[in-house]
This record gives C-alpha cells, sequence and structure tokens, in this order.
C-alpha cells in the first residue's frame, strides 16, 4: 500500500487512572478487547487487539517507591485474525487465543513476570501450567525509566503484539525530578511499529515463510518478519506542531523485527540521557541512535532556534538495503506553534548527574 506520510498528526497515549487505592497500593483493571481503529487518513479502519480498547495500549506513569496491582484481563474473542501455527510448541490442543502480559525491565516476582506458559483466556477459564495469579504486583523499587508492557503467551507473542498488545509504563524518580528535564508537554513519548496494510485496511502478517517446503505446515510460524509502513503512537508516518523550545523524547521499538537508526534530517544532534535502565550518568551528544526491538532511548532535541521550520526523525537502517522500502521516516516535527510562556530550561547540556 501507498500511504501518504505525514498527514495525521500525532496521538498521545491516554494516561491510565487506577480503580482505587488499596492497602497494596493503586490498583487498576486493564481489558483487552478487540476493535476497530483508523491509522491512516486514507485506511479504512484496522481490527486490532488493544489494552482497554486503545492502540497502542494507555501508559503507565507511576513514581518510584509506590508499588501497584494490575488486573490483566482477556476480553477478545476466541479466534485470532491473524495466521497461529499449531504445530509449535505443543500448543495444538491449548485455547487459540491466549493472553499474558509481561512488563519488560520491571524487577517484579515471578508470579507477576508474565511467564509465557502462564497464560490466560477469557474471564480466566482456562489458564496455563505457570499460571499463578490474576492481579499482578509491581513493586516499582528501581530507579526511574522507561519500561513497557506487552503480551508474552507462549507460540503466539509475535502475533499477539503484532495485533496491538503493547504500551508504555514510565517510572520517575526524585532525582530526575530535581534536574528540571523538560516535562508535561514538553516529554513525548513515542512507541515506534513496523506494520503491513492491506487495501482494506486489515494488518498482513504471511501465514507462511517466503519459499517454504512442502513439508511446512499451513500455517508455519514466520519469525522474521518486517512491515513496509512506519506506526508511531498508532498512526502512520504521522506529524506533530510543537514550539520553538527543547524537547524530551523517550521512543521504544515495539516492532517485532525491525532495527532502527535515528537521525535528524536538520543535522541536530540527540543529547541522549537515557535508556532501558533508566538515567545515564551524563547526557550524551549524538548524532544518530541505533534502537533495536524492545530498547527504549531517552533523550533532548533543542528546537528553541527554529521559526516555521519541518523537521524529519529518520532511519537509515533498512532503506539502505532496499531502494523501495519507504521506512526512512518516521515522524515530522512541525515548528509552528508560538511559544508558549514559560522558560525553557536550562541545565543539561554536558553534565546531568553527580
Ligand atoms: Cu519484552
Amino acid at each position: 500500500m501507498d500511504l501518504e506520510k505525514f498527514v495525521d498528526p500525532l496521538p498521545l497515549m491516554e494516561t491510565i487512572r487506577p480503580i482505587r487505592t488499596g492497602k497494596n497500593g493503586d490498583y487498576y483493571e486493564v481489558r483487552m478487547e478487540e476493535f476497530m481503529q483508523k491509522l491512516h487518513r486514507d485506511l479504512p479502519e484496522t481490527r486490532l487487539w488493544g489494552y482497554e480498547g486503545q492502540y497502542p495500549g494507555p501508559l503507565f506513569d507511576v513514581n518510584q517507591g509506590e508499588p501497584i496491582e494490575v488486573k490483566w484481563m482477556n476480553r477478545l474473542p476466541d479466534k485470532h485474525f491473524l495466521p497461529v501455527d499449531k504445530s509449535i510448541h505443543e500448543v495444538a490442543y491449548e485455547p487459540e487465543v491466549r493472553t499474558v502480559v509481561h512488563l519488560h525491565g520491571s524487577e517484579t516476582k515471578s508470579e507477576s513476570d508474565g511467564y509465557p506458559e502462564a497464560w490466560f483466556t477469557k474471564d480466566f477459564e482456562e489458564v496455563g501450567p505457570f499460571f499463578k495469579r490474576e492481579v499482578y504486583r509491581y513493586p516499582n523499587h528501581q530507579r526511574g525509566a522507561t519500561l513497557w508492557y506487552h503480551d508474552h503467551a507462549m507460540g503466539i507473542t509475535r502475533l499477539n503484539m503484532y495485533a496491538g498488545l503493547a504500551g508504555m509504563y514510565i517510572i520517575r524518580d526524585r532525582k530526575e525530578k530535581s534536574l528540571n528535564l523538560p516535562k508535561g508537554k514538553d516529554e513525548i513519548p513515542l512507541i515506534i511499529q513496523d506494520r503491513t496494510f492491506n487495501e482494506d485496511g486489515s494488518l498482513f502478517y504471511p501465514s507462511r515463510p517466503p519459499n517454504p517446503s512442502d513439508n511446512l505446515p499451513n500455517p508455519s510460524i514466520t519469525p522474521f518478519f518486517l512491515g513496509d509502513t512506519i506506526v508511531v503512537n498508532g498512526k502512520v508516518w504521522p506529524y506533530v506542531e510543537i514550539e520553538p523550545r527543547k524537547y524530551r523524547i523517550r521512543i521504544l521499538n515495539a516492532s517485532n523485527t525491525r532495527a532502527y537508526q535515528l537521525y535528524l534530517d536538520s543535522g541536530q544532534p540527540f543529547y541522549q540521557i537515557g535508556s532501558d535502565g533508566g538515567l545515564l550518568q551524563r547526557s550524551v551528544k549524538m548524532k544518530t541512535i541505533a534502537i533495536e526491538p524492545a530498547e527504549r532511548v531517552d533523550f533532548i532535541v533543542d528546537f528553541s532556534q527554529m521559526q516555521r521550520e519541518t523537521v524529519t526523525l529518520k532511519n537509515n537502517l533498512g532503506p539502505n538495503a532496499d531502494p523501495n522500502d519507504k521506512t526512512d521516516d518516521i515522524l515530522q516535527f512541525r515548528v509552528t506553534k508560538p511559544l508558549a510562556s514559560g522558560l525553557t530550561p536550562v541545565f543539561w547540556t554536558i553534565t546531568l548527574l553527580n
């Protein structure tokens, strides 16, 4: 599909609110559901699976030292809409739609870790051999960092992920708060994924690897699959209108296979301040940033000297090898908004911590 780039505004993830405060900390409930969502101006709605009816899932924004509990609930149909290979991992006799949630990067006890065989079906009717509890507990005792949650069910993780089951989870700590980093609307979380679409808007995932041998079952697992279209926060190649100021940008690569090497076409550097485990000891000036699947980067870009300019976040990994590959573009920043009141944070240029 040939979709025009930069025609849809970037959506921002909704921050999820707890249902109540309990003796074990704030308590959340999250339903996994099937729904339709429009991912591009010229694309019919796409069938997706997501948390709380959202793709990507809602943003968890929590503080260090404040544990939370989450009840992840499966409300999905009992048939998968992507091709399931039943010949692997002895899943032939298991229910087709299984889910379990892993909070990636979290220091969590095993019963809340989302083991692949701790899966469960709709309303916990059936559960896998390692299933221990319905309500997961996240201690959030580690330092501030960008984590993420995603499906992890044995044998179908790639399909559940591709269907939309992923979201971001931010832990904040005191040290970070003391650093005068851009925050609020000046902090932009981005989830980057690659997808391939059919003409009718549905997601394409191959049912067999290219050139399969005759004895392969159909469907047959295709572990290495690259989508030809970039989706950021649930929109295809979006743009975002910003002010001439410094922005903190957190990126999660939630693609199944695709790695990226990011750069800005304006030639501006990134000031990387964090990665998977949290803030770095000091900021590092980077011309390009490489990010593999499941990795997170946290950086600052200074747009403060720009007026009515457009800067594109680009990728130079992949498109080099294939001239037809359109994944050289990720997202467009448009410095079109007037500078709102408030000072641009000064701080960070060289030293961040210690
Ligand atoms: Cu993971």
